[in-house]
């Protein structure tokens, strides 16, 4: 089965369609692994600077005729090309990894030249790093939090292991690649989307191509904690799933060990090297609230693998039209997000701080208590954000507007990334939703595709709850949601655009209704307008990009939202304007979705008082 995979994800990989998200180790090795929180395990950090390359012919991959590239074009041999080129005058070289220019990563490579603002396909990158011998009894793998979108990984010469799908992490054991002293690792990243992607080619979004995300080469004991899923079940227990990994996973004892609670939870894994256990939760536990957003130090023992975390515990459910968490009704007053830090030119470098910086002006400038991280799995340090500050999160993954709902590659594409993203994030109390797509086109081929995805998540997460933003159908002033896959989800979510996308006059907008036979509650997952910050008209109508429009369109849509009896909850679209190259109005856009709340540099546009104040008023009716 991994041969088959490997075969397939290679040709696509060579061939630079690069669709299918999966992870891959190189030939006969292991499963790919979880290496869960490994964003706390010690590591050494493989950021800062790296050379880089365009490769736009992909000609580090395959020969003009297809066959594999020569010594004149294979980028990641482990050689120094002008060493050979010294010793032999006959040497040739298309290419010098090591003399090509430096960045600075993470980062996309949009930032790394002007001509590369809107470059899509194939960048080499290359860096050297000293390392002592890996002691005996350890193991080391190399660790990607992302790379947009599909990556063929390097080490001394050698392939260690390929990845698709840009948004989640993977890891590569090199144990046994490293060598004392200097290594060389080379990454290969093609950003291109193709027919069968998960997201399409076609989005509203930017493309950040490149190594986005941290690369650490992470420590640990031979058999280690791979999976560790600690969380508050719904009957009051504090359950555990563990998974180890190595020679000795098997009948293995394991402890889980909550300090603060005085709590400790111990087993036995499996002939597979799995455990399942649990304790009743001790009535000094705090519940992780907004409100409150108390985190514990968890520590998973397995043998010589001590695996730390911070964990929030929390229920959440649904009763009736109530989203319920810790046993209470909640409204969710939330926005949505792209990943994009605040800047006049961003390239999707999500640190914490930066991180800190957007989610602290939805919970303390906007009175929120939730955020909407759309449309693909955002940073760790977005969800781990989002649990120290106190705000319910929406993760969803970029099954957006039209893939290919027939092609098998593509379910698996989405399936994996579902699943890296569901393995990476299960213990961030935060996240409350799992979205498995946005604005899809009702159809046989696409309900079997989502529905398949919705069996992912329960069978992977059954403690949260699953949406999807849906589109609805309208007839004069009577909006209906009849997608029939909102049967299949715990929380029904549409997005809507009267008054932007149509003409109808904003007055008219809180005359509109919404139907549904469905008792279940219902999200506004999105709603907006766009605005150029600094852009004012005081006459009675404004004009469309105004702020003075975008605020009234939030008066006047808030107003029709207040009369939805099923809304338990709002994320408009959304907190920050974002690239997107669609958007060429060349005196509004500028390559910029202005539908932000807040300028690309933050200036706060009129709408952002409006939904603040009307979520200052929520908060205080406990809404
Ligand atoms: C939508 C999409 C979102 C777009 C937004 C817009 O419905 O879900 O990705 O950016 O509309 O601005 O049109």
């Amino acid at each position: 089965m991994l041969r088959k995979l490997l075969g397939r994800i290679g040709l696509v990989l060579a061939g630079l369609a690069m669709a299918a998200p999966a992870s891959a180790q190189a030939e006969g090795a292991a499963p790919a692994p979880v290496l869960v929180s490994a964003d706390l395990r010690e590591h050494l950090s493989l950021d800062g600077a790296w050379h880089w390359s365009v490769d736009p012919f992909r000609d580090g991959v395959a020969g003009f005729h297809g066959g594999p590239p020569g010594a004149s074009t294979n980028r990641w041999a482990d050689t120094i090309a002008a060493d050979v080129e010294a010793r032999d005058p006959r040497a040739l070289f298309e290419f010098d990894m090591q003399r090509s220019p430096i960045t600075h990563l993470p980062g996309s490579w949009i930032g790394h030249a002007p001509e590369m603002r809107h470059y899509q396909g194939l960048v080499w990158y290359q860096r050297t790093f000293d390392l002592p011998a890996v002691p005996r009894g350890r193991r080391v793998f190399l660790r990607f939090g992302a790379a947009d979108y599909a990556a063929a990984v390097y080490l001394n010469g050698k392939e260690v292991g390929r990845h698709a799908g840009g948004f989640t992490p993977f890891a590569f054991d090199v144990t046994a690649t490293l060598r004392p002293g200097g290594n060389q690792i080379t990454v290969g990243v093609d950003s291109a989307r193709t027919a069968e992607s998960v997201p399409p080619p076609v989005t509203d979004w930017e493309t950040y191509g490149g190594i986005t995300r941290p690369v650490t080469l992470v420590t640990v004991p031979e058999t280690y904690v791979d999976d560790a899923w600690i969380r508050l079940t719904r009957d009051g227990r504090i359950a555990a799933s563990v998974r180890l990994d190595g020679p000795g996973a098997a009948d293995m004892p394991v402890r889980v060990r909550i300090a603060e609670l005085g709590l400790t939870i111990t087993g036995r894994t499996d002939a597979s090297g799995a455990w399942e256990g649990g304790a009743a939760a001790p009535p000094a536990l705090e519940r992780w609230s907004p409100e409150r957003p108390k985190l514990y130090d968890v520590r998973v023992e397995a043998g010589k693998d001590v695996l730390p975390d911070h964990i929030g515990f929390r229920t959440v459910e649904v009763r009736g039209q109530d989203i319920v968490l810790n046993g209470e009704p909640v409204f969710l007053r939330g926005i949505s997000l792209h990943e994009e830090e605040l800047g006049a030119d961003p390239v999707r470098a999500m640190t914490p701080a930066a991180a800190r910086a957007l989610l602290t002006e939805i919970k303390q400038g906007l009175n929120g208590n939730f955020v909407r991280l759309a449309h693909y799995p955002h940073n760790e340090v977005m969800t781990r954000m989002a649990d120290e500050l106190g705000l319910i999160v929406w993760s969803e993954v970029p099954v957006y507007w039209q893939v290919d709902w027939e092609s098998a590659e593509t379910l698996a594409g989405a399936r994996a990334m579902l699943r890296e993203n569901i393995l990476r994030d299960r213990n961030r109390a935060s996240i409350m939703l799992w979205s498995v797509a946005n604005e899809t086109p009702v159809g046989e081929a696409r309900n079997r595709f989502l529905r398949t995805l919705i069996g992912d998540v329960r069978a992977l997460d059954g403690s949260r709850l699953v949406t999807a933003a849906l589109l609805s159908r309208r007839d004069g002033r009577i909006n209906t949601i009849d997608d029939p896959l909102a049967g299949d989800l715990d929380v029904m979510a549409v997005n809507t655009y009267n008054g932007w996308y149509s003409g109808d006059p904003l007055a008219s907008l809180p005359g509109l209704e919404w139907r549904t036979e469905l008792r279940k509650p219902l999200i506004f997952s999105e709603f907006g307008a766009g605005a150029l910050a600094g852009y004012h008209d005081a006459a009675a109508n404004p004009h469309k990009f105004s702020e003075e429009y975008q605020a009234e369109y939030y008066r006047r849509t808030l107003e029709m939202a207040a009369k939805v009896p099923s809304l338990r909850g709002l994320s408009p679209w959304l907190l920050k304007d974002f690239r997107s190259p669609r958007r060429q109005h060349p005196v509004y856009q500028q390559g910029w979705n202005r539908k932000g709340l807040i300028s690309p540099t933050g200036a706060r546009k009129q709408a952002f008082g409006v939904l603040a104040e009307h979520y200052r008023e929520l908060a205080e009716r406990g809404r």
